[in-house]
């Protein structure tokens, strides 16, 4: 087996994106709790988000929901990011919390209220000029409780349109990033359910235009890797939500509730290279994100912990003695393949990560160097008054 000295250097420029919502009160349909020293501004939510970079070394950009970060200057708000350590990234957009899209927003059958949804967007897009972000990432609440409710070809058409307009008003260095989801809130049929959707629509629009693929957002059992294999194949894969479900799009922390498949997914991601340091510009072709709330946990130890979680996976991932694996399979020795496959994912380590973050003036252990800095009980101290960010 390939041993940890040999990988250490891939492991150099790793970057996952951090979700600004993360650092905001989350919860269920049912309650919402507060925590103490939760953000109240968009301010505190990245500065929350460079807490989790200076003591990982992972996390150097922070996503943005637009309108949950509304500001006046985000030319300002680009400053406060680099003077705390991290750039801003991926701008979201949000057309799924206003009375007019009830019945849709990109696929609505009115015209006004599809202008509406695309003039968000051209706003969003304004946003990704002044903050210098790549990535416009589209998630649609649109689909439709009943059968017979909604012509589904008519809402694919409309899609195509809505999104051809968005498409067109994108810089040359921006991309459109479309994610789909299997159902919720829309619970008969949603109008980009799976890879196959977004693939055949981000494909009509062009180049810059690639999927993004939440790992909750799949039906049990369904074999995301394979899904991973075939976009980086097809050229569409622009980028991970990652998180973890045990039911349905649970946004737990990546890595909890199944390791392995982590392990498996990021194996794919490497053998498609999918996966290298970050180009000159800072960005990787495969933006990898983290969309998870902490509604029991606390915040920011609950982020430096998905990142390590995936830094984790994916040095197991490299581990993963390629040529080896490649003679195993082609000589057709089905349990050597599996031996050598399984070998590096039950490989630990965290000793030697632990090394490698020293050598590179890091904690060796970040999750108890937070719980030992103060920094949670400063937080909490200190951020009284205000209303805290919430998730929406
Ligand atoms: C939808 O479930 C989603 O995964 C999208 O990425 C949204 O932008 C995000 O969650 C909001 O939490
Ligand atoms: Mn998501
Ligand atoms: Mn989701």
């Amino acid at each position: 087996m390939t041993d940890f000295a040999q990988v250490a250097a891939q492991l150099e420029g790793q970057a996952i994106e951090l979700p600004s919502w993360a650092f905001g009160n989350s919860g269920t349909r049912f309650k919402v709790f507060g925590s103490p020293g939760t953000a109240r501004t968009v301010e505190e939510k990245i500065a929350d988000a460079a807490t989790v970079h200076r003591f990982t070394g992972l996390a150097p950009s922070v996503a943005l929901h637009i309108p949950w970060d509304l500001v006046d200057d985000y030319v300002a708000l680009r400053r406060y990011a680099e003077d705390q350590g991290v750039r801003l990234g991926t701008i979201n957009s949000n057309t799924f919390q206003d009375d007019d899209y009830k019945l849709g927003a990109l696929t609505h059958t009115d015209a006004k209220i599809r202008q509406k949804a695309i003039d968000h967007h051209f706003e969003c897009i304004d946003v990704m000029d002044a903050t210098g972000s790549r990535d416009l990432k589209i998630w649609l609440a649109e689909g439709s409780n009943y059968p017979g409710q909604a012509d589904l070809r008519g809402r694919q058409d409309r899609l195509h349109e809505s999104l051809s307009t968005i498409y067109d008003r994108l810089g040359e260095d921006q991309r459109l990033v479309l994610e789909y989801k299997f159902f919720e809130p829309a619970f008969y049929h949603t109008d980009v359910p799976d890879w196959g959707t977004s693939y055949v629509q981000v494909a009509a629009l062009g180049d810059r235009a690639v999927v993004c693929l939440d790992t909750g957002h799949h039906a049990p059992g369904t074999n995301i890797e394979f899904i991973v294999m075939q976009l980086l194949r097809l050229g569409k894969l622009g980028s991970f939500d990652f998180n973890s479900r045990f039911y349905a799009d649970d946004d737990l922390i990546v890595g909890a509730a199944d390791p392995f498949q982590l392990f498996r997914i990021l194996f794919e991601v490497i053998r498609g290279g999918g996966y290298g340091p970050a180009n000159p510009d800072g960005h990787s072709d495969v933006a990898f994100m983290l969309d998870q709330c902490h509604n029991i946990e606390a915040k920011i130890p609950g982020q430096i912990r998905s990142v390590l979680n995936v830094q984790e996976m994916t040095a197991r991932a490299l581990l993963v003695d390629r040529d080896a694996l490649t003679a195993a399979q082609e000589a057709g020795d089905v349990l050597a393949a599996n031996e050598l496959f399984m070998d590096a994912f039950s490989t630990d380590v965290r000793a030697d990560l632990a090394a490698w973050r020293e050598e590179r003036g890091l904690p060796a252990n970040p999750m108890r160097a937070y719980a030992e800095s103060g920094h949670q009980q400063q937080i909490e101290a200190d951020r009284i008054g205000g209303t805290q960010a919430g998730w929406n």
